[in-house]
């Protein structure tokens, strides 16, 4: 049965699209800049707030490139620095704005196409309400399934107030089963993952391949698509760059914590994070302090679960701890060739080429992520970051027209990671 257009066609469409108190992003470029000393990576890090930049992709210390989103009005001194530090520029995205204005971007309902099982449209991104709908459609119409089951559960709310809703889906045929758990939009601008997350959804709940019919043989999933839906809906009707929360208690005008900075593992805003909220990155005042944070926390402490993946964009990385420092986890080798188990099934079946690594060695240190706080202290031994497409080309921006393709990759990683586990795990 179709997700009814019904919810959608009535939403109050002057409130989902104010788009006169939206952030405009005319002439802002993202850059691509490689360094090659630690002396200018930290010299990178200090034109943060001078120049007001973005960064989306940080960088290692040494030989690594970062991508920053420079707005217009400092872009002439910031490129007299970067020319001064003798370090590699290219673009890769001419204007942000343009972009945006591109039709791929667009959310409005009113264009939405119904095809897929569901009836969820994944041709465009969609707000918190949309997919709360859709999750509520989900565990009604699987009512009816005679193989499948699926049921909301709520771990806490947001600073706002808004429920932290997933669904858990498994078989009918009773069961014990390994628990599996994903969540998506920890970081509000990241749109793709929870556009993949409901697409996994889609595909487990109505679709019957032999595949899915043995992960769900072998697994329950649970799948909260939105963690924080404050960010989320504000990168949807005001600010589509914003990463963070939407707490203003720590300060009124630079409101927002970094969630991913903020889980109590081995916290320290001295590691890829901030004590400075205004920036991006901002750790909070101290471990989970932020409501978002503590629910995940409180949930992944008092069940047991198997594996953790939290879905994540950009880069193709697939993601293992540590985030906080550079050792590996003494168990490295079996967290490694599972995460190897998805990306080969991925990189195999699509054009595209996953990294498979601990965080810091791969990606850049961070500590305060989510993975690091449930393999650390949930005690989750199989815990991952995705970082989904793409490379760069799109960043954050990448067309709605790619959700299928990435949610269908998502798919087959997961399959070909949950399968490794089950003939590899000992208790897999
Ligand atoms: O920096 C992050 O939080 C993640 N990258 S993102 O571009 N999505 O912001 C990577 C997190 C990896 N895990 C840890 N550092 N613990
Ligand atoms: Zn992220």
């Amino acid at each position: 049965m179709l997700f009814p257009a019904i919810c959608v066609t009535l939403l109050p469409l002057a409130l989902a699209f104010p788009s006169h108190t939206k952030v405009k992003y005319d002439g802002h470029k993202v850059l691509e800049i490689l360094h090659d000393t630690k002396a200018n990576f930290r010299k990178l890090q200090e034109m943060e707030l001078k120049f007001d930049l973005d960064i989306w992709k940080s960088a290692k210390h040494v030989n690594d490139t970062m991508h920053v989103r420079v707005p217009p009005q400092h872009l002439d001194a910031f490129l007299g620095n970067l020319r001064d530090m003798n370090v590699q520029v290219s673009t890769l995205i001419e204007d942000v704005e343009e972009l945006l204005q591109g039709s791929a971007h667009s959310m409005d309902h009113r264009r939405a196409i119904f095809s897929g099982d569901s009836g969820y449209d994944h041709t465009a991104y969609h707000g918190y309400e949309y997919i709360m709908k859709f999750l509520e459609f989900v565990q009604n119409d699987a009512k009816k399934s005679a193989d499948v089951s699926a049921e909301l559960f709520t771990i806490g709310q947001s600073y706002e107030n808004r429920n932290l809703t997933g669904i858990r889906i498994f078989s009918t045929v009773p069961g014990v089963r390994k628990k599996i758990f994903i969540d998506g939009a920890i970081h509000a601008r990241e749109w793709i993952s929870p556009a993949a997350i409901n697409y996994l959804i889609d595909k487990l709940v109505y679709t019957a391949p032999a595949d899915i019919i043995v992960l769900l043989a072998r697994y329950e999933i649970y799948l909260i698509p939105v963690l924080n839906p404050d960010g989320y809906e504000f990168s949807h009707t005001n600010t589509r760059m914003w990463r963070k929360n939407r707490n203003p208690r720590m300060s009124a005008s630079c409101p927002g914590v970094d969630l991913n900075r903020n889980f109590p593992h081995q916290w320290n805003p001295a590691i890829g994070g901030s004590t400075n909220p205004c920036t991006d990155t901002y750790s909070g005042n101290n471990a989970a302090s932020e409501p978002e944070t503590q629910a995940l926390v409180t949930y992944l402490k008092a069940n047991d679960f198997f594996a953790y993946l939290t879905v994540h964009s950009y880069g193709q990385f697939w993601l293992f701890p540590w985030g906080y420092t550079s050792e590996y986890p003494t168990d490295r080798y079996e967290l490694e060739t599972a995460a190897n188990a998805g990306t080969n099934a991925m990189n195999r079946e699509t054009r595209r080429k996953w990294i498979v690594g601990s965080s810091t060695n791969a990606l850049y240190a961070a500590a305060g992520g989510s993975d690091d706080f449930a393999k650390g202290d949930a005690n989750i031994k199989y815990s991952y970051t995705l970082e989904l497409p793409d490379a760069g080309r799109y960043g954050f921006l990448l067309p709605a027209t790619e959700i299928v393709d990435v949610g269908n990759e998502l798919l087959i990683g997961l399959i070909a990671f949950a399968n490794h586990l089950h003939l590899n795990d000992v208790v897999g």
